[in-house]
């Protein structure tokens, strides 16, 4: 059939789970992806993604990051399969980081477990890093890392379980509203359906000129190392961390197991904050640049010495930033609620996948959710 209850254009970390969300509630969906899903061309590639509770970003994230934990433990549930490890997360700053400030308001404000460490507690219990004496310690120890790719695959083939139909390598030429509800066009068919989720990543630009102002892509750098001791920085005895350094934040995982989780082999780290700005991510030069490279081994070499003895693996990841670096989630206005949006996840989208996807199903097919999503209007810019 080319008829469906709901259209998801994008099959990534949002779009796999507004499919599996859409079609646990019984309705016919139809998810159009472009390239593979997963795939390793947007913003949900490269094994590991941090989650976290007591949000630096916005106090008001903490009740939407309590539903995405409890959705990420109903996956593994529904499919036996472990898609969140609880690493503990270490957080290291200046004096005076705001973003430090933010982390601490939401413990308090949400009960969660922060332990502050003074800077021989740290050097006792992660003597893996060096920091300047007046840095912040921090430790969030329910926090830890998810498996993208995994955890899209789970999303997407529990969505296909229960009736939803996807379709890979098929990208969408154009959309249009019409009085029944929406048409998508692609280069095989044309379908038609009541309602629309716009899931679209770096690509949402193009299928959403309205939002295109306030979506900024930028290409980031991700490197995969060889440390010097292997084992102090494996998964079970090294946590994910954040640090703050001089206006630049970089971050890092655990060494993963080798074949769990598909390559790269290595320690993983990357600089989150700023990124080259993308003009087209499809065309996009992808390939690692020397200086992205030596931002990351100097820093490691600084905060890390153990970390780095050769560098394994590189690769580019796109974020896609709004001004304020919050979401965009909402019905796109003017489309009376039949076009829904998520977008703009700035780098910190990830961990809130299993929540977005519900609150998607919500918006689409109930006009409204009862998750707190009032942060991330599409009308919040102006006009
Ligand atoms: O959201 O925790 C996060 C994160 C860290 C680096 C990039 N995103």
């Amino acid at each position: 059939s080319t008829s469906f209850d709901v259209i998801v254009i994008g099959v990534g970390s949002m779009g796999a789970s507004a499919c599996y969300h859409l079609a646990r509630r019984g309705y016919r969906v139809l998810g159009l992806e472009q390239y593979d899903i997963p795939h390793e061309l947007g913003s949900h590639g490269g094994q590991s993604r941090i989650i976290r509770k007591a949000y630096g970003e916005a106090t008001g994230y903490v009740p939407l990051l309590e539903r995405a934990y409890e959705n990420w433990k109903t996956l593994e549930s529904e499919t036996g399969a472990q898609v969140y490890f609880e690493t503990g997360l270490t957080y290291f700053g200046p004096p005076g980081s705001a973003f430090l400030q933010t982390v601490r308001e939401s413990a308090e404000t949400y009960n969660i477990p922060l332990n502050e460490l003074s800077p021989e507690a740290c050097r006792e219990k992660y003597p893996q890093f060096a920091l300047p004496e007046d840095y912040q310690r921090l430790e969030e120890p329910e926090a830890g890392l998810l498996t993208p790719e995994r955890s899209i695959l789970l999303m997407a083939e529990q969505a296909l379980l229960r009736g939803a139909v996807i379709r890979s390598g098929e990208p969408v030429l154009g959309w249009e509203h019409t009085t029944g509800g929406v048409v998508v066009r692609t280069p095989r068919e044309t379908y038609r359906a009541g309602k629309l989720v716009v899931t679209a990543g770096a690509w949402a630009r193009e299928l959403l000129p309205a939002l295109a102002p306030q979506l900024h892509v930028t290409r980031q750098a991700l490197a995969w190392v060889q440390p010097a001791a292997w084992d102090r920085f494996a998964l079970g005895t090294f946590p994910c961390w954040l640090l703050e350094h001089e206006g630049r934040d970089f971050y890092g995982f655990p060494i993963l197991p080798a074949g769990a989780f598909g390559g790269p082999l290595g320690l993983k780290l990357a600089q989150h904050y700023p990124g080259e700005a993308v003009a087209d991510p499809t065309a996009a030069d992808r390939s690692p640049r020397k200086a992205e490279e030596e931002a990351l081994v100097n820093f490691l070499k600084q905060f890390l010495p153990q970390g780095y003895t050769q560098t394994l693996a590189m690769k580019t990841c796109l974020y896609t930033n709004t001004p304020d670096g919050h979401f965009v989630v909402d019905p796109l206005p003017g489309y009376g609620k039949d076009v829904v949006v998520a977008a703009g996840f700035s780098g910190h989208g990830f961990k809130f996948a299993s929540a977005i996807g519900e609150v998607l199903a919500d918006l689409a097919m109930e006009g409204a959710t009862d998750l707190p999503i009032d942060l991330l209007r599409a009308d919040r810019f102006g006009g």
